[in-house]
């Protein structure tokens, strides 16, 4: 299984290199490439997709630490070799702060840690540089965009994902370059989220940074709050921070006591009012198939086993999984498949926690679908509609660092990598305590 894995990730990257090399995504239908931004103009100051804008090599910086774990030398060397001549981020563009530190930093963090290469730390240290404006909000929160050139900063509402996720890519970077100021300002950011919980521990999804007032008051593990979750367990573990630690406690009970929904079907994670708990709605979908990798990671293997069991039946009963349903109806309410990791990441730590051969069955069922429904002649490509399998012309840079590294994970010898050594950050990034 971990050899036909590798397989599809060469395949998946020479469509990459044929198709779209130098450029940020593949296009796999009609092989070409998409760039995240362009130069940005007054009328259009953050554009986002234009064909022909400006690379930031998205999914080379994002697959090489995968293609290091598989052990693919010369795709790597070649990979590192684009890296070398072309990545600069003295670029006037507005990017996002969030995609850019866990795909871009988080992916030179991770492949300095595995290759040595102080290449890749010093690019990773200039990008943090360039975008610590970002944290220059009245409240300590970060404007979503930043321009990489300039500092200047835009977009005021945010969420707790994106503001609250960044602490495993700064302070490594503190960590590894000495300099404390990444570390201060992303838990500064993460604190801030976490202070404004309503009185019964939940966040909401929608959050202005300039007056810290909540605009949206829906609470869930979903888009938009789910890795808020994640880096406050993660930071207590990689960086032993007795904060994280005791946000992180305090979060757990307050979600297990208000947004888990364990039901006759199974338990699920809903949609609720963050300040009385009261149920808003019941869907489930792609995104939320990370929490029982977090749950096993924080010890709750019971709670973690059983979640999975319910992303799995979401993804068996379509054959692939929607990226939302509604889990008392089972009626799908957003058809697409972006090609998502996260239920493949649960089922990888599920299986490294517990040993039970039944996730490596899950897997399998993931490879056969994602070969049958997604796989194109130069790549794979994301669906449509999962009801019919129709599919989108896109590739995100997610498969190739995350999806794909993970399902090989799965069934590769379990000392390629060591979970009580390692965390990941998540965009599958993996990074070594070894300060
Ligand atoms: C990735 O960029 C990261 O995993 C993020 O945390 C959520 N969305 C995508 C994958 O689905």
């Amino acid at each position: 299984m971990a050899e036909r894995v590798r397989t599809d990730f060469l395949h998946a990257w020479s469509g990459y290199q044929q198709y779209a090399w130098g450029h940020d995504e593949l296009k796999p239908l009609t092989q070409s490439y998409r760039d995240w931004y362009s130069t940005p103009t007054r009328e259009n100051p953050a554009r986002v997709g234009d064909p022909g804008g400006t690379s930031l090599l998205m999914t080379p910086v994002d697959a090489l630490d995968t293609m290091l774990l598989m052990g693919l030398k010369d795709e790597a060397k070649q990979d590192r070799e684009l890296i070398d001549k072309q990545l600069s981020f003295d670029k006037d563009i507005y990017v996002k702060n969030f995609e850019i530190t866990i795909r871009l930093l988080g992916g030179l963090l991770s492949s300095y840690q595995l290759s040595g290469d102080k290449r890749l730390l010093a690019l990773a240290d200039d990008l943090g540089t360039r975008l610590l404006p970002a944290f220059n909000s009245p409240t300590g929160m970060p404007y979503v965009f930043v321009n990489l050139k300039t500092g200047s900063v835009r977009g005021v509402e945010s969420n707790p994902a994106e503001i609250g996720s960044l602490i495993i890519e700064f302070g490594t970077l503190s960590k590894l370059t000495g300099k404390p100021v990444y570390y201060d300002k992303a838990k500064r950011a993460l604190v801030e989220v976490y202070n404004r919980r309503s009185p019964i521990g939940l966040v909401g999804s929608s959050i202005t940074v300039e007056t810290g007032k909540w605009i949206d008051t829906t609470s869930h593990i979903s888009g938009g709050i789910d890795s808020y979750y994640e880096y406050l367990l993660k930071c207590s573990i990689l960086f032993g921070d007795k904060d994280c630690e005791r946000m992180w406690q305090t979060s757990i009970a307050a979600l297990n006591k208000y947004v888990a929904d364990d039901t006759a079907g199974g338990l699920w994670y809903a949609q609720v009012d963050m300040n009385t708990g009261k149920k808003i709605s019941t869907h489930y979908g792609a995104l939320d198939a990370f929490f029982p990798a977090v749950l096993a990671l924080s010890g709750d293997l019971d709670r973690a086993r059983r979640l999975q069991e319910s992303s799995y039946k979401m993804w068996t009963t379509f054959g692939v999984e929607p990226e939302e349903f509604d889990y008392t109806t089972m009626k799908i309410t957003y058809q697409g498949y972006e090609l998502r990791p996260e239920i493949i990441e649960s089922t990888y730590y599920l299986y490294y926690f517990s040993g039970e051969p039944r996730y490596l069955d899950m897997g399998k069922t993931f490879a056969d679908s994602l070969e049958k429904y997604c796989r194109t002649d130069s790549g794979f490509a994301a669906l449509i509609n999962v009801g019919t399998k129709e599919k989108r012309d896109a590739m995100e840079s997610f498969f190739l660092a995350e999806t794909l590294k993970y399902l090989y994970l799965l069934y590769a010898p379990r000392s390629t990598l060591d979970l009580h050594k390692t965390v990941f950050n998540t965009e599958a990034h993996p990074i070594e305590r070894t300060w």
